[in-house]
This record gives C-alpha cells, sequence and structure tokens, in this order.
C-alpha cells in the first residue's frame, strides 16, 4: 500500500509499509503513469521514426485515452518553442485504405482524436499530432492523417522499468 510518493524528474519514489522503492524512465525520457515517453528533437519520415524508436527499445507511441492524449500534448507544449514539426504517433492506414490501425500492435485504434475533416484519406497514411502546423488552442494535440515520408519530430513510448 502506497503512503505516499514523489515525482522526480523520471522517476517516481514510492514510501510504503513494504519500504522505499521507485519506477524509472531512462535519461532523456519523461515518465507517465504507465509508459515513459521520448519526445525526439530530432525530424523523421514515419518509417525512420518508428525505426528509430525500435532502436531504443520502444514504439512509436500509442495514444490509449483521452488521458494519455491530454498527458502527451502537455509534455510537448512545455517544449513547445524548440519544435518546427508536428509529431509522428504509431497510427497508419498504409495496408488497408481507411483502416487505421496501431502499428507496433497490429490494434485496431480505438480511442480517436481527429482534427476536423480528418483524416482526409489519398496517399496520407500516418498519423500526426498537432503541435505546430495547423495548431492553434483549438487544435493542439489533435490528429491529422499526413503522407509518411514528410518529416515531423515523434513520440516513442515504453513501458515503465519497474526493479
Ligand atoms: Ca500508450
Ligand atoms: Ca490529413
Amino acid at each position: 500500500m502506497t503512503m505516499w510518493k514523489i515525482n522526480l524528474y523520471h522517476c517516481v519514489v514510492f514510501l510504503s509499509s513494504l519500504g522505499l522503492y521507485q519506477s524509472c524512465c531512462p535519461e532523456g525520457w519523461v515518465k507517465g503513469r504507465y509508459s515513459c515517453y521520448y519526445p525526439s528533437s530530432e525530424s523523421a519520415s514515419w518509417q525512420a521514426a518508428s525505426a528509430r524508436c525500435r532502436s531504443m527499445q520502444s514504439n512509436l507511441v500509442i495514444i490509449n485515452d483521452y488521458d494519455e492524449n491530454h498527458f502527451v500534448t502537455g509534455m510537448l507544449k512545455e517544449y513547445i518553442q524548440a519544435y518546427k514539426h508536428n509529431f509522428w504517433l504509431d497510427g497508419t492506414d498504409a495496408q488497408h485504405e481507411g483502416y487505421f490501425l496501431w502499428s507496433s500492435t497490429r490494434q485496431p485504434i480505438s480511442y480517436k482524436n481527429w482534427n476536423v475533416h480528418e483524416p482526409s484519406g489519398g496517399n496520407e497514411n500516418c498519423i500526426e499530432m498537432l503541435v505546430k502546423e495547423y495548431a492553434n488552442l483549438d487544435t493542439i494535440g489533435k490528429w491529422n492523417d499526413k503522407i509518411c515520408s514528410y518529416l515531423n519530430h515523434f513520440v516513442c513510448e515504453r513501458s515503465v522499468d519497474d526493479p
């Protein structure tokens, strides 16, 4: 039973009746409730971004629900001045037009946060989160389908390392 906890930069330290323990994210990653997130400063195509995440034992971020979308949007807002582009998510309909899946799990996308008039389809097969381009107070954190070869920042997600 957790008695209290302290949020450090990338760790959460729990003090419980069982003693002191912590769950951590690697250096450079941001700790969320269930996952660690890596907001890239570099830009890449969706394919290259996906490969880059896999090289760090992670995948492009899967947004499971409103809370996670809200958390990731808030994380990106903190460093918004440093960014030039929007951010790739793991979703794509490259396999079957109009059927968006989370690429790393092959699961259909249940929670969705499309911007108005999106997804616009055609050759736009990869999902980005609006942070810079086409983003304002109303649309930041919304999703758009975009041509996968375009350059974006990206967010990787991995599970928290529990000791
Ligand atoms: Ca997730
Ligand atoms: Ca679109």
